[in-house]
């Protein structure tokens, strides 16, 4: 017989003594996230119903709005984070600034700032394609108990603390690292809970899949119009499959089981490519490395690289760390 899997709520509770730093604060942080992300993933399996429902701008039943579901997303998660009272500081990519916490009470002593998107690749939703959330978990660097500053947000990825996604997808998973690991849960809608299905997730060293928009091609630098040509050529276990969903989440956790390259490039029209290092790349990095793959800015580490602002872009590069660096050397002789 089949043992019964572990919850994530279970998972949360056995794992909370290898973390770090064990205050139980990363533990509930986490377990909000779980919460909210069941809230979301509710309203977003309904959004092909909105004709039924109601449009955007008209009022439901309720009486309330309909909202755009990626502020929808927006509001739940930070609304989730703010009234637990468990972090200092919330950025998020639909916002302009950060948020500061309890920046009145000289008495909290939260320790943790989160980074969210809280509904990637959202332009998605309309054509019934997977969406995700994307969140980055790092500790303050200014003292506990004072309003947090720009600089608790623009810490380089590598002090990342926790990272994960959630996919709404054919079926509604989250997928997380605590820097021991990837470990994947999906949801039972029947009754709300996570379960671990995919325990100490791995990136296969190859893969023969690359997810691009090809669209871009004639805009993209010498390196990476070589590099593609290189997956088309006929040779050894070439030519690779293309596929490219358009949602980052979605791209990245079918090439991590599969084996495969995601790549977002600068390009002429884009001098740092569209995703943002923060909310999006940083995350996927700290995941990427976390299951045996790689993630660069074609040169560079993602990880390594100093933010300077909060909604800073940077070409993307990320998968099985093998084609991850067979796509470097081609940026390199580019040069
Ligand atoms: P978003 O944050 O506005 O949703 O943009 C991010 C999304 C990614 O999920 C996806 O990989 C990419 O944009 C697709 O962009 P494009 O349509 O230019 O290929
Ligand atoms: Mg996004």
């Amino acid at each position: 017989m089949s043992q019964r899997k572990q919850t994530l709520g279970e998972f949360i509770i056995e794992n909370q003594a290898s973390f770090k730093y064990t205050s139980g604060e990363l533990s509930r942080l986490i377990n909000s996230i779980r919460l909210a992300a069941k809230v979301v993933n509710h309203e977003v399996n309904k959004a092909g119903l909105v004709d039924i429902l109601g449009a955007v701008g008209d009022t439901n039943i309720q009486g309330e709005d309909q909202q755009k579901l990626d502020v929808y997303a927006n509001e739940k998660f930070i609304q989730t984070m703010t009234k637990r009272n468990i972090v200092c500081g919330i950025a998020s990519e639909e916002e302009d600034d950060f948020i500061a916490i309890n920046s009145q009470d000289e008495n909290h002593q939260n320790k943790y700032v989160v980074l969210i998107d809280p509904l990637d690749g959202s332009s998605n939703i309309d054509v019934n394609v997977s969406v995700g959330t994307i969140f980055s978990i790092y500790r303050r660097v200014t003292p506990v108990g004072t309003p947090v500053t720009i600089e608790d947000f623009l810490q380089k990825g590598n002090q990342q603390v926790a990272a994960g996604y959630v996919v709404y997808g054919t079926s509604t998973m989250i997928v997380y690292t605590t820097g021991d690991g990837v470990n994947g849960f999906t949801l039972n809608p029947a009754i709300g809970t996570f379960y671990l299905s995919h325990p100490n997730m791995q990136f296969p060293e190859n893969g023969r899949i690359y997810s691009v928009n090809e669209g871009n091609y004639i805009h993209f630098p010498k390196g990476i119009k070589d590099y593609i040509k290189y997956c088309q050529m006929e040779e050894g276990d070439r030519p690779y499959t293309s596929r490219y969903i358009g949602s980052l989440v979605s791209d990245f956790h079918r090439n991590m089981i599969k084996g495969g390259i995601y790549m977002y490039p600068k390009s002429s029209t884009a001098s740092n490519g569209k995703l943002r290092l923060l909310y999006e790349c940083n995350p996927m990095a700290f995941l990427a490395e976390q299951a045996n793959g790689k993630a660069s800015d074609g040169f560079e580490r993602i990880m390594d690289i100093q933010p300077t602002e909060l909604h800073q872009r940077v070409p993307f590069i990320c998968g099985s760390k093998n084609m991850v660096e067979k796509a470097e050397e081609f940026m390199r002789n580019a040069e």
